[in-house]
């Protein structure tokens, strides 16, 4: 039997890389689409038999189409083939993904190049939220090259902006999903907010680390991990999850005090590996969660005044700026919108070939 052979395109999104799909070149049966991504990507740990990189960061997947909505030029869905069981996931969203998207429906022809920039309303199907992309487009083209560095990636590009709004509550359904700002689980204090991620911040020193510590070294620390995730199994019910054994969220994040004059410092579980850096909503997320009066951060870190606030989230690859445009008129700070700048590149496109 021939193998059949489907259109893709992989970019860099931000510091992640993933395939990139038209809805309409996948089964529109969600179990035969997910069997057709999973082969795409790879089911073992190496992800050998397919176009994975064996690694969270390089093992995702963004199904795009032009949206039927009036808020929005395209539609985007997120999913996460979680490395080495033979699954995929589709609770969490993807900032670093949501970069590509727009470049993507370009090339693809689903979205016109204006000169100089192109706007692209992106529809999140993974929380039902909005993200605004303004795209450098010169001549009406798509345009690659530029001198925007973010941590994580080695090389320049062109400038993605992501203006994201009103993304409280993504996938527990509210800003402070336990209804509190703090909780306290196996005698550790957490505050649990979803700001376009869930994310249980924790403090590093509470469990007896600086929180400088590298991803190996955290990545190797059994006891560290087995506690970390007593606490998610825990919180799973709490925030509105459920059962989140195996699942990829909540992402556990572990704070410090600034080291480079940014806001905090951390180190964040995804949420059984160490990132290399930080997630893009989630650094949202964390950023919310430090500007929150009562929460862990409370004591360790400075808020600035005024809105928008500019808030520089440090990671073990360098730090991550987010822009929160915050309402302060109501009991707790309400952001309102939150931007932030990423890159991407078109690495491949052609014909990807699945077993019959
Ligand atoms: O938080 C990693 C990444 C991510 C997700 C993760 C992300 C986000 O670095 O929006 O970007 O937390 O699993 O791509």
């Amino acid at each position: 039997m021939p193998q059949t052979a489907i259109p893709f395109m992989q970019l860099r999104g931000g510091s992640s890389k993933g395939l990139y799909f038209l809805a309409t070149d996948l089964p529109t049966d969600e179990q035969a689409r997910n069997k057709v991504l999973l082969d795409a990507v790879g089911r073992d740990a190496r992800q050998i038999d397919g176009l994975g990189g064996a690694d969270p960061l390089t093992s995702k997947v963004a199904v795009v189409s032009l949206s039927s909505r009036p808020d929005a030029d395209i539609d985007y869905l997120f999913v996460q083939v979680v490395v080495g069981e033979n699954r995929v996931d589709t609770t969490p969203n993807c900032g670093n993904i949501l970069a590509g998207v727009g470049p993507f429906a370009i090339e693809a022809g689903l979205v016109k190049a204006q000169h100089p920039q192109t706007p692209v309303r992106v529809y999140m199907v993974n929380s039902g939220k909005i993200c605004e992309l303004l795209l450098h487009t010169p001549n009406a083209e798509m345009s690659y090259q530029g001198d925007t560095r973010i941590d994580g990636v080695p090389s320049s590009s062109a400038p993605v902006i992501c203006n994201y709004s009103d993304i409280a509550g993504s996938a527990c359904g509210s800003l402070l999903p336990t209804g509190r700002v703090l909780d306290r689980i196996d005698d550790i204090e957490v505050s649990c907010v979803d700001n376009g991620m869930p994310v249980v911040v924790l403090r590093a020193a509470d469990f007896g680390i600086s929180g400088d510590e590298s991803p190996a070294e955290l990545n190797a620390n059994d006891e560290l991990k087995a506690r970390l995730q007593s606490i998610r199994l825990q919180l799973g019910p709490m925030m509105n999850l459920g059962d989140v054994d195996g699942a990829s969220v909540p992402k556990m994040c572990l704070i410090s005090p600034a080291k480079q004059g940014g806001l905090v410092n951390t180190r964040t579980f995804i949420p059984y590996q160490c990132h290399a850096a930080i997630g893009v909503l989630g650094a949202v997320s964390v950023a919310t969660a430090c500007i929150l009066p009562g929460s862990v951060a409370e004591g360790m870190v400075t808020v600035p005044v005024g809105s928008p606030m500019q808030l520089s989230i440090e990671h073990p690859s360098g730090e991550f700026s987010v822009s929160l445009e915050v309402d302060d008129s109501g009991e707790i700070p309400e952001v309102t919108k939150a931007g932030l700048m990423r890159t991407a590149r078109l690495l491949s496109r052609g014909e990807l070939y699945l077993p019959e």
